[in-house]
């Protein structure tokens, strides 16, 4: 069996553990399409968060606490960027992720593609599926704010880092998406998949970015196989992270209702034939797609392998 995921960082991230481990069980093969849409140059450094926060959690060396970042951690170079005065002081690079950063970095600069530098770097991580960035072109979330009375366009990270989304906030723009081409493999993967799974990531500003790659979103409204999302807000709050504010800036109520209606049902020009809710969610509708409720919180590998297993029982493919 083929399993192909759409994913952000963190939360994607832990649900592609269960991903790996329940497909381990079938002997099924994971392609993970990844968000580059939080992707900034800082420090003359390309920085690939979702991108890392995969491959650092797939590998064993991501953060728990924070989510993203390597575990055991050191902050020198951030230090010394600080006593320079180098901006931006408000995001912080630490010493073993800068590592990482120089490594892709002077790959890209040598010419090679994204996706390319990716595997190379998953060379050391062994993250135990194939991770493809969604694009090997530039795309970067813009937000579109009030800020000291003025409006303007900010890049997400200094959105999301700087200001913790707590701006008037109009819209998102993906900067590049327009003429960014899916990085290769990517609708090999989605066309010879037997199943799509959109992961529990937030649907704004993860799995729109990818979806907003030409060629991407048609190829899995209108590929061979199903499509079920697993959604990210139980009991009408996000987990984590800032889910809220973004689907608020997009006009969706907060409820896994409101999510599933904004992926839409396959049938009616939307992605989605089934749609995993929590339990506390039981009373979802959204019209043309098959509901399941199931705990959906991702507590460990195998709570978030049973919720996998789940999907796949209503793609129809288990
Ligand atoms: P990011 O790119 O690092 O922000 O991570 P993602 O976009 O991949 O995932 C973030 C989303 O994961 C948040 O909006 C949460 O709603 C969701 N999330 C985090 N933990 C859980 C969990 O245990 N269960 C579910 N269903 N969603 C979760
Ligand atoms: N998140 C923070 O809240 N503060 C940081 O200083 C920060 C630095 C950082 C560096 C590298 C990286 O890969 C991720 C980093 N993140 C940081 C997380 C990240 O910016 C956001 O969580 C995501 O982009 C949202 O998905
Ligand atoms: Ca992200």
């Amino acid at each position: 069996m083929r399993i192909v995921v759409l994913t952000g960082g963190i939360g994607g991230a832990r649900f592609l553990v269960g991903v790996r481990a329940h497909a381990r069980q079938l002997g099924a093969e994971v392609t993970a399409v990844v968000n580059v849409g939080d992707d900034v140059r800082m420090h003359g450094l390309q920085i690939c968060p979702d991108l890392d926060s995969v491959m650092y959690t797939l590998g064993g060396a991501a953060d728990p606490e924070r989510g993203w970042g390597r575990t055991g951690e050191t902050w020198v170079v951030k230090e010394e960027l600080a006593k320079y005065g180098a901006e931006p002081g408000w995001f912080g690079l630490g010493d073993k992720d800068t590592a990482t950063h120089l490594v892709r970095t002077t790959l890209l600069s040598a010419g090679y593609p994204l996706s390319q530098v990716t595997a190379a770097l998953c060379d050391r991580w062994q993250p135990g599926l194939t991770l493809l960035p969604a694009t090997d072109d530039r795309l970067e979330t813009h937000v579109v704010v009030d800020v000291d009375g003025e409006r303007r366009a900010i890049h997400f990270q200094e959105w999301w880092v700087r200001h913790r989304g707590d701006l008037p906030t109009h819209r998102f723009v993906f900067v590049g998406a327009d003429t960014a081409k899916p990085a290769p493999g990517v609708l090999e993967a989605i066309g010879a998949a037997d199943v799509v799974l959109l992961a529990p990531s937030n649907p704004v500003v993860s799995v729109a970015p990818i979806l907003a790659v030409p060629g991407i979103r048609e190829a899995v409204a209108d590929g061979p196989a199903p499509v079920v999302g697993v959604s990210p807000v139980i009991a009408g709050a996000p987990v984590r992270g800032m889910a809220d504010r973004c689907l608020a800036t997009v006009g969706v109520p907060v409820t896994a209702t409101g999510v599933g209606t904004l992926y839409g049902a396959r049938a009616d020009g939307g992605l989605l034939d089934g749609w995993l809710v929590d339990t506390s969610d039981a009373d979802t509708d959204v019209p043309g797609v098959r509901t399941r409720a199931v705990p959906l919180w991702m507590r460990d590998e195998q709570a978030t392998a049973a919720m996998v297993a789940a999907a796949l029982e209503l793609a129809g493919v288990s």
